[in-house]
């Protein structure tokens, strides 16, 4: 028998201070480092137990807790909205929890969700009510207990604190949980702790650790307790390649014992294999598992809970998030296992859907999801690098349509066949390691590609314009007919089609000409030479005659309707004659 070290899950809404909080603990900075400020994978960090008593100092004898254990392994997980995988993985991990709320901004929809995560499970948890500092008018004493500070801290200062803490007590209340500032707390079984914090100045931090031991000690008796020879249980986080050693993984093993000898079995996208380890790594403790880099260091076996990298031959398919078994007899049933694990997961696919590429199972699912709430059809969602296979998929997406015809690859290389397939297809990549970024960037492209399209649709929609031929002012009478002509009302362009004020047609702008320059269009007010296509003058027309624009009947349809606004009173008038003189001909015209 062996004492493992409690799992202890960092979960909250996006922001609250999770990684800082786990910084403080560490002593590290990875909040700062993160893409996004955004935390995106599942961490990892062994935390001894001399570090836990170092910063709670003598509050563990004051609560009379033993400290039996190992240490504590914490795992931090994302508060982003689309990484509810994750957050459930974790949630699913963990022995106790701690839920972080911004004080400052309460409840939010990711606590509820963590709060229901930790619900599901029957998780013990404290809350952390994080960012004390930010009270207005609030001194901070670094690394104080909460009790002291609040102490030092003026009377309004502890008054609005206490406003805050109480709102949290009646949304704990309302979702079923009965809760107290900890040290009203009386009865540890029934209520649960809330520790004010703050996880940039430490403050509240040494109770916040005491009070998670107090509750690993009341609950986690047994569960900590693992055979010498139980077969390890883990989840991989990534998969990667590192100088010198080739493929390895990177795994939080939550359950029994991996030794350096041992096979495991682990899942590709087409199948489950099985490898044998070639060396055990762990990281020293206080590393996040994520940035360890070099500092590993090779052991003979390991015991949960703990985080390790893995060297051994064929992981290069491996994916990241998926289960990791030990093989100690019968291979079919540790294959059965960890299908029944990935089974649900799932993705919906459509033939004119967008092509999705991530680096591991959560970032997928996290991307499947922002992707499901905007609505957008997904054609393939794989992990790994984005091929020209891919690129050809796309492609043929967009041919059908164009607003679903791109890639969307989060943390993944372009591979260069890729990147030659893209220049050719003239295709749209969105690429980045910001999962969020991805989504709104494709957003706005869309936008902005509706935009332009409704542009062109607006532009095409024949105006209301009215001109005058200029007396004295004709220059040529045919092939195409030239005449100095005076813009009434509106903008005549180009190819507009013109009628007289009887409805007889005249001919098309063929051109027109200011001062010897080409013009497209002519607005109000304007004198420019134009030349009319097909008109004969003295037939089609005549000195000071008043010429419409012939507005075809659809188009003045989409005017009325959709346009009307855009039209100035002007061309809102000679839209009204145009149609009287189209009336006249025809009494339903435009109805
Ligand atoms: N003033 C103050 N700022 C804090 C505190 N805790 C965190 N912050 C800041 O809040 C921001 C978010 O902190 P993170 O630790 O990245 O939040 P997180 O919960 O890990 O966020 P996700 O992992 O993306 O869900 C950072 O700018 C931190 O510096 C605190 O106690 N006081
Ligand atoms: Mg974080």
């Amino acid at each position: 028998m062996k004492i493992r070290s409690p799992i202890v899950s960092v979960l909250g809404h996006v922001d609250h201070g999770k990684t800082t909080l786990l910084d403080y603990i560490r002593g590290s900075v990875i909040a700062q480092k993160e893409a996004g400020g955004i935390t995106q994978h599942i961490g990892a960090t062994e935390i001894p137990m001399k570090v836990i008593e170092n910063i709670c100092s003598d509050f563990l004898k004051k609560f009379d807790i033993k400290e039996s254990l190992p240490g504590l392994f914490f795992i931090d997980t994302p508060g982003h909205e689309a990484f509810t995988t994750l957050r459930k993985r974790g949630g699913a991990l963990a022995d106790l929890a701690i839920l972080v709320v911004d004080i400052n901004e309460g409840f939010k929809p990711q606590t509820f969700e963590a709060l229901g995560i930790l619900k599901m499970y029957k998780t013990p948890f404290i809350v952390a009510a994080n960012k004390v500092d930010k009270t207005y008018g609030w001194n901070t004493y670094e690394g104080f207990p909460f009790l002291e500070t609040y102490s030092k801290q003026a009377e309004n200062v502890q008054q609005k604190l206490d406003n805050q803490i109480y709102e949290l007590v009646g949304i704990l209340h309302d979702e079923g949980f009965e809760s107290e500032r900890f040290d009203r707390v009386g009865d540890y079984a029934k209520q649960v702790s809330i520790i004010p914090i703050s996880a940039k100045t430490g403050e509240g931090i040494p109770e916040l650790l005491t009070m998670l031991m107090g509750l690993a000690q009341q609950y986690l008796k047994e569960q900590l307790q693992i055979e010498t020879d139980a077969p390890a249980k883990g989840t991989i986080l990534e998969v990667k390649e590192e100088i010198g050693l080739g493929t390895t993984i990177d795994a939080v093993i939550y359950d029994g014992i991996i030794k350096k000898d041992d096979i495991i079995a682990l899942t590709t996208l087409e199948k489950v294999i099985e490898t044998k380890i070639r060396s055990l790594l762990k990281p020293k403790p206080l590393e996040e598992i994520r940035e360890s880099k070099k500092k590993f260091q090779k052991v003979d076996e390991v015991v949960a809970a703990a985080g390790i990298k893995i060297v051994a031959p064929n992981m290069e398919n491996v994916i990241a998030g998926s289960p990791l078994r030990i093989v100690s007899e019968d291979f079919v049933t540790v294959k059965k296992e960890i299908l029944k694990e990935i089974e649900n997961i799932k993705i919906d696919t459509e033939e004119l859907g967008i092509v999705v590429k991530a680096d591991t199972l959560g970032s997928l699912e996290a991307l499947v999801n922002l992707l499901k709430d905007m609505k957008v059809p997904i054609r393939t969602a794989d992990i790994g690098d984005v091929s020209r296979r891919d690129v050809v998929d796309a492609a043929i997406v967009k041919k059908e349509n164009a607003e679903y015809g791109v890639i969307l690859a989060f943390n993944v290389r372009i591979l260069p066949s890729a990147r030659e397939e893209i220049k050719a297809n003239d295709l749209k990549l969105f690429s980045g390691n910001v999962i969020y970024k991805l989504t709104e960037d494709y957003e706005e492209w869309i936008e902005a590609a509706k935009e332009r399209k409704k542009k062109e649709w607006i532009d095409a929609i024949i105006r209301p314009a009215k001109i005058r031929i200029i007396p004295k002012l004709i220059f040529r009478y045919s092939k195409p007919a030239i005449a100095g002509i005076e813009v009434l009302s509106g903008t005549i362009k180009q190819d507009y089609p013109l009628i007289r004020e009887n409805g007889t047609n005249v001919g098309k702008v063929e051109s027109m000409q200011d001062k010897g320059e080409n013009k497209k269009s002519a607005s109000k007010g304007q004198k420019v030479a134009m030349a009319i296509k097909d008109a004969l003058f003295g037939k089609n027309f005549n000195e000071g005659d008043i010429l419409y624009v012939n507005i075809p009947e659809n188009h003045y349809t989409i005017l009325e309707s959709e346009l009307k606004n855009k039209l100035t009173e002007d061309e809102i008038e000679t839209l009204n004659e145009i149609v009287e003189i189209k009336r006249k001909e025809n009494p339903n015209w435009g109805i």
